[in-house]
């Protein structure tokens, strides 16, 4: 799998920096969000690095698909399969990892 330096996300998929594993296979991978901003909050991300979704649409879009697959497993198992997907995209949106990341929110009803 192709990594880019100082990645952070590259680090934690190839296991030089710990995480709370919650799905993997050959090409994606899921950890549980440091910083949970609901009851579950699961981080999906391809294992090949693409700074952002739109990169990540443009050059495999399956692998997009894929991901919101492997949410809808992950709300399924942790809650009833209802989920929010957000991509922060740049800066402005509240990006601060530049590996593409679908935050996977579940385990609860949303009010807003
Ligand atoms: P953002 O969309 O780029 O803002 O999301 C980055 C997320 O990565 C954010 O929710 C952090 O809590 C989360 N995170 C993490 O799970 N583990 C880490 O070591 C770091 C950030 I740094």
């Amino acid at each position: 799998m192709s990594e880019a330096n100082d990645c952070l996300f590259c680090k934690i998929i190839a296991g030089d920096i710990p995480s709370s594993k919650v799905y993997e296979d050959e090409t994606t991978y899921a950890f549980k969000d440091i910083n949970p901003k609901a009851k579950v909050h699961v981080l999906v991300v391809p294992k090949k690095h693409y700074a952002n979704v739109s990169e990540l649409a443009k050059d495999d879009p399956a692998e997009l698909a894929h991901i919101a697959e492997v949410a809808q497993s992950i709300a399924n198992d942790a809650y009833n399969g209802s989920f929010r997907l957000v991509f922060n995209t740049g800066l402005d949106a509240g990006q601060t990892v530049f590996h593409v990341h679908a935050h996977v929110l579940t385990g609860e009803k949303f009010d807003e």
